[in-house]
């Protein structure tokens, strides 16, 4: 029926799209010829398809596309007036089978999006997961169309000498008019969605890799011309991970090249191309004097990421974009495991929890919460999260845990054997699971349909003479799922003794499946501390019952480091929730436990320094239900004086020992070294302000790594005075021709929690060097501020305003970005009423917009609930 009110109604909301509803494709696109005519102004696109009907039916080849000028389009030769719908090309064909050819012309220099082929620093290059290829020609644009691809490249000789493409070059010359070409030809049949072209003046780091088979490959890292010192490290964890990789899952390379290209401008960290992975800078340029520890610690674990996607994720892909964590949480298992092996696997597992508890903790328990395999959405690009690809790989995580490593290697062999060259779904990667190992996971598939973080609740009954684990299971509600089902959940447990802090019931493994369980421990009938999820073994929150005076003994002794720090944790905790929920601050156990931490002789300094970390301000947040920021930062800063003031001998002498840290070496114990002198000298700055000054400018001043300058920088910024505006002002003018160096110069000030920090953040807002077209520059200023809740929670909402903003003026150029700063906003439940509404009216504000992306509205729209 007409309603003549619709003709002026705001747009229709978009419609999501839904996992049951997922269709075989009507039409597959085996071979596929590209050829480009590059100009950054406008490049002129020629597609060759190749298609044939799939199964028996009478429908169009349909293809997206997505701000494409359409020049000509003919079927078998003959040409078409072409038809569109909803943006889409439609072509009504006759036979089995037809050859497509579509030119259309794109403008590379106005993608602001960075989605399809665009322009970073002189380079063009590609980015097409998960549906950007559709910005670069007409395509069945999803995962489960896989084509062999012949790619033509012709571009001005002098502007764009490197012309790269997927797969392996079969030939290039002289192409007139001061222009060459070249073609490339990817042998492997792929979706769209791991297409990749790069044009540029770029140099290259070449290497090769000798494959168990014996087969050379040549690898190649192209940046800059100056870059190119800058590419060692990222060219060693290379060949580590094509080692790793051989040895660990039995994967070898397929290619004769493997070439990696760093662009300045990117939405994510890195991307998979089959054979020419493009990556952020930020993972690939990095060496002592300009990037931290941690930094290089990131480009080797984003590299491997990347590499070992060739067979997670390009050998065998995704059937559709419901299936992500298929490729993702697999892919993320894979490089943790390998940054494991590469270091020390406890403080891996410490690092690995932290950014789980911080980033996907607080998703699941939010208004964003989804499953590993989400059942909708309206933007893919959205459902790139902390959920799907961490707690993503604490899934397979588990799966290894529950059947032992050997029935694990068999599990994958069998995966990718039997789908090599498929796009499938986690079904069917839980079914090789199974037929391999002969373990039932019906159960355990509840991990992939329930959102939430399941919490367990752990009592040691020793009462009448025997021991017993009693645990219970819940799972919140999320959205759309209101009840929940028991999951399976395996915990590592051992039993301490409470007298000789020696284990008296060594580790086993407790699989929790029903509602409420109890495990009987045999022969244990002295008093005995739990030492329960040891290692982490399950992605949950355990809130154990504890004895007097266990958390402390096992912030001590427990024999497992990963509990042991997890013990630590969750005395710091206790005494600080108990505080800011009005009690008084009790600091006494801390200190001793901080204490025995430092004197100890038998932890490596890493370890020390993240068991002396005082858990962060937004995790206590999210453990609190109507938290007031600024009195969980008095609080918390409270506790690191007095531990500061309590143990400034100790401090003093940890800091000054690690002082010997040979600057030259990144070995884990130079970096375990640098990493305490940070934490050490943060305790000490909390507790005296002159002496943290005089320590911090010294160090900066005399700092011959990346690790101690921005450590030393940060420190002095929380203290502010002359000495932060000196050595700020220094450091900018230091790095200023380096962009990965100076987003840390604006990370550092938006990350000092302090209210003030609100008006430095607006003045660099303006900064000459600020840009909202440059993601890495947004992240640092934007996403550094939205992660300090003393600045962004001002109780006056100026923070919240300030983020609406920066998303609306951002979503404007970069949708998918912008869409990355919503979620801070959506925790308002978590915040105490006054800050909340002024949390909602932000969010409010931003859907009112005009215009607005369908990644912010998806985002903003759930986060208002
Ligand atoms: N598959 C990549 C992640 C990625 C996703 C989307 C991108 O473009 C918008 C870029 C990269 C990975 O897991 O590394
Ligand atoms: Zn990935």
């Amino acid at each position: 029926m007409f309603d003549a009110r619709d003709a002026f109604a705001a747009p229709a909301a978009p419609a999501p799209t839904l996992r049951e509803d997922y269709r075989a494709p009507d039409w597959l696109v085996p071979d596929i010829a590209l050829g480009f005519d590059l100009d950054p102004a406008r490049t002129v696109v020629r597609a060759r398809l190749s298609v044939t009907r799939n199964g028996e039916h009478d429908r169009p080849l349909r293809l997206e596309g997505e701000e494409l000028e359409l020049l000509s389009l003919t079927v078998d030769g003959e040409r078409r007036e072409p038809v569109l719908e909803d943006g889409r090309l439609v072509v009504a064909l006759g036979g089995a089978e037809a050859v497509v050819e579509t030119e259309v012309a794109i403008c590379p220099e106005k993608n602001s999006q960075l989605m399809g082929l665009y322009a970073s620093g002189g380079i063009l290059c590609t980015q097409c997961e998960a549906e950007g290829f559709r910005r670069i020609t007409y395509f069945p644009d999803r995962p489960d169309v896989l084509s062999r691809y012949r790619v033509r490249l012709t571009a001005d000789k002098a502007r764009y000498p490197v012309l790269l493409a997927n797969g392996n070059p079969v030939e290039q010359g002289e192409a007139g008019e001061g222009r060459h070409f070249a073609v490339w030809e990817d042998p492997f049949p792929k979706p769209c969605y791991l297409f990749a072209v790069v044009a540029g003046d770029l140099a290259c780091n070449a290497d090769r890799f000798r494959t168990m088979s014996g087969r050379e490959v040549a690898l190649g890292i192209w940046v800059r011309e100056a870059d190119l010192p800058k590419t060692a490290l990222a060219m060693q964890a290379l060949k580590d991970s094509m080692a790793w990789d051989e040895r660990t899952y039995g994967r070898e390379y397929d290619l004769d090249r493997f070439n990696i290209v760093a662009v300045s401008d990117f939405n994510f960290g890195a991307m998979e191309n089959k054979g020419l992975n493009i990556f952020n800078t930020r993972y690939v340029l990095a060496d002592p004097e300009t990037a931290t520890d941690a930094d290089i610690d990131a480009v080797a674990a984003v590299v491997a990421h990347e590499y070992f996607h060739n067979w997670s994720g390009n050998r065998v892909t995704c059937r559709d974009w419901f299936q992500l964590s298929l490729k993702e949480g697999l892919t993320v298992f894979r490089d943790q495991s390998f940054s494991e092996d590469m270091g020390s696997p406890a403080v891996q597992r410490i690092d690995q929890v932290r950014t789980l508890r911080a980033a996907q903790f607080p998703e699941d328990a939010g208004p964003l919460a989804h499953p590993i395999r989400p059942d909708s959405y309206l933007e893919i690009a959205n459902f790139y999260t902390a959920t799907v690809y961490n707690k993503g790989a604490e899934v397979i995580r588990m799966m290894r845990t529950l059947l032992g490593p050997e029935r694990y290697r068999k599990g994958t062999d069998l995966y990718f054997q039997r789908h090599d060259g498929q796009a499938v779904t986690c079904e069917d990667f839980v079914k090789a699971m199974e037929d391999a190992s002969g373990v039932d996971l019906s159960q355990f598939r509840l991990w992939y349909s329930q959102a939430g973080t399941p919490t367990v609740r752990a009592r040691l009954d020793q009462s009448g003479g025997r021991t017993a684990l009693h645990l219970d299971q819940s799972v919140p509600p999320t959205p759309g799922q209101p009840a929940k089902q028991p999951m399976v959940v395996p915990l590592k447990v051992a039993l301490i003794g409470a007298a000789s802090g020696r284990e008296i019931s060594p580790e086993r493994l407790v699989v929790l499946r029903e509602e409420r369980q109890v495990e009987p421990f045999a022969n244990v009938t002295e008093p005995a501390f739990l030492s329960i999820n040891r290692q982490f073994s399950a992605p949950v929150i355990v809130v154990a019952e504890r004895k007097a005076g266990e958390i402390e003994a096992l912030a001590e002794s427990d024999t497992d480091a990963f509990a042991r720090y997890e013990a630590g944790q969750e005395l710091m905790q206790r005494d600080l929730l108990a505080a800011i929920g009005g009690g008084e601050l009790r600091t006494e156990a801390v200190v001793t436990a901080v204490a025995a931490t430092l004197r100890s002789n038998a932890l490596d300094p890493a370890f020390k320094a993240d068991a002396i970390a005082l858990p962060g301000e937004s995790l206590l947040i999210e453990k609190l239900d109507a938290a007031d920021p600024a009195r969980v930062h008095t609080v918390r800063e409270a506790m690191r004086r007095a531990i500061g003031v309590g143990l400034k001998d100790d401090l003093s002498r940890a800091y000054m020992g690690t002082s010997r840290a040979d600057p030259s070496s990144l070995s884990g114990e130079a970096k375990g070294l640098r990493r305490l002198r940070g934490a050490t000298l943060g305790l000490l700055a909390a507790a005296d302000a002159g002496l943290g000054r005089t320590l911090a400018a010294r160090q900066y001043a005399s700092a011959r790594t990346m690790t101690e300058r921005q450590a030393a920088l940060m420190v002095l910024a929380m203290l502010g005075g002359e000495e932060a505006e000196a050595a700020l002002a220094d450091f900018y003018g230091r790095y200023e021709s380096d962009p990965l160096v100076i987003d840390k110069w604006f990370a550092v000030q938006a990350s000092v929690p302090a209210e003030e920090t609100l008006d430095r953040v607006e003045v660099l807002g303006r900064h000459p060097a600020f840009t909202l077209a440059n993601p890495n520059r947004l992240r640092a200023l934007a996403g550094s501020f939205a992660g300090t809740p003393a600045a962004f929670h001002r109780a006056d909402g100026r923070g919240y305003d300030w983020q609406a903003e920066i998303i609306v003026a951002a979503d404007k150029l970069n949708p998918q970005t912008a869409a990355r700063f919503v979620a801070p906003l959506g925790r308002w439940r978590k915040i105490e009423p006054g800050r909340a509404a002024k949390m909602r009216a932000a969010l409010e504000r931003i859907l009112r917009e005009p215009g607005l992306s369908k990644d912010v509205l998806e985002l903003a729209g759930k986060s208002l609930g």
